[in-house]
């Protein structure tokens, strides 16, 4: 693949998006690449997905102006769709997905991240919906996710103005869960990058998540973001299901198991088999 790169460490995965010569932006081809990456994660072996963009200035900084600009009606909606089709297959994925957004994430940026489970950011990270500037519509899913995860009131006055905010202003409107700097030493030096902390923290929280039985890892995304989409008592039907789809798994059995065991035989990580 030309744009996209994939690697799997001790079942959790890595997807950068590596356009840097024009910030990440997502133009067809990289929508396309992400899509097969997508598909090709192998949910044997991967419990979750940490998605980045290339370099330290931008995770991604839109979708591809130069290739928008051109566009007919008919053109623009199917490269709506495009997008919302790979960013759905994306925010669905059975395994939890965290943005390492390192960076810009503007437009489609912006659009990618709230498309996964988990938001985290360095320092220097920059959000915005700036459709509007340009003459359009957020249209990756911008007009209703970012309601979702932010309130109504914020989420129309960003996409309104099209005005971009930092990093502190996203982490106090719950935008992003965490912030990451450079790590100095006492003579000033640096000792790690933001880029490099935030990707030890996205590490971290993939490690937290891997750790715990996949099945029930699975089900628990499925229940919040199905039933959130419904009125409450479908919703706890939904978790109703899920959550007694977890008995008799050999995990189940496992992590009760190991809880219930004589202190002095207690695992302290439960070997999770994933069925
Ligand atoms: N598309 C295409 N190229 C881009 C984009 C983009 N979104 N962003 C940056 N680039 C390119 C620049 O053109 C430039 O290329 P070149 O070196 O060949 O001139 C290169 O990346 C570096 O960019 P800058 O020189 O502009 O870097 P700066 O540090 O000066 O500025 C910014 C960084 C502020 C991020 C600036 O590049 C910028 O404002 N980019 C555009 C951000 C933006 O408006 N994004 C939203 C796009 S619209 C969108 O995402 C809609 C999603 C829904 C689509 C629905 C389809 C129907």
């Amino acid at each position: 693949m030309e744009f996209i790169t994939y690697e799997v460490n001790n079942a959790v995965a890595v997807i950068t998006i590596n356009r840097p010569r024009a910030l990440n932006a997502l133009n067809s081809q990289v929508l396309e690449e992400l899509d097969q990456t997508l598909d090709a994660i192998d949910l044997e072996v991967v419990r979750a997905v940490i998605l980045t963009g290339a370099g330290e200035k931008s995770f991604v900084a839109g979708a591809d102006i130069g290739e928008m600009s051109t566009l007919t009606k008919a053109e623009g909606e199917a490269f709506g769709k495009k997008g919302n089709d790979v960013f759905r297959k994306l925010e669905t994925l059975p395994v939890p997905v965290i943005a390492a957004v390192n960076g810009f994430a503007l437009g489609g940026g912006c659009e990618i991240a709230m498309s996964c489970d988990i938001r985290i950011c360095s320092d220097n990270a920059v959000f915005g919906q700036p459709e509007a500037g340009l003459g359009i519509t957020p249209g990756f899913g911008g007009t209703q996710r970012l309601a979702r995860i932010v309130g109504v009131g914020i989420a129309k006055q960003m996409i309104y103005t099209a005005r971009n905010i930092k990093a502190q202003e996203a982490y106090r409107i719950g935008l992003v869960n965490e912030i990451y700097s450079a790590a100095v030493d006492e003579a000033g030096n640096v000792t790690a990058t933001a880029q490099e902390n935030l990707m030890a923290g996205a590490q971290k929280i993939a490690a937290g998540i891997a750790r715990n039985a996949p099945i029930a890892v699975r089900n628990c995304k499925k229940a919040i973001n199905e039933g959130l989409q419904t009125d409450i008592d479908q919703a706890i039907v939904i978790e109703e299901k899920l959550f007694g789809d977890c008995f008799e798994t050999e995990d189940q059995r496992a992590g009760m198991g190991n809880f219930l065991a004589p202190k002095d035989q207690k695992l302290k990580t439960v070997p999770f088999k994933n069925r």
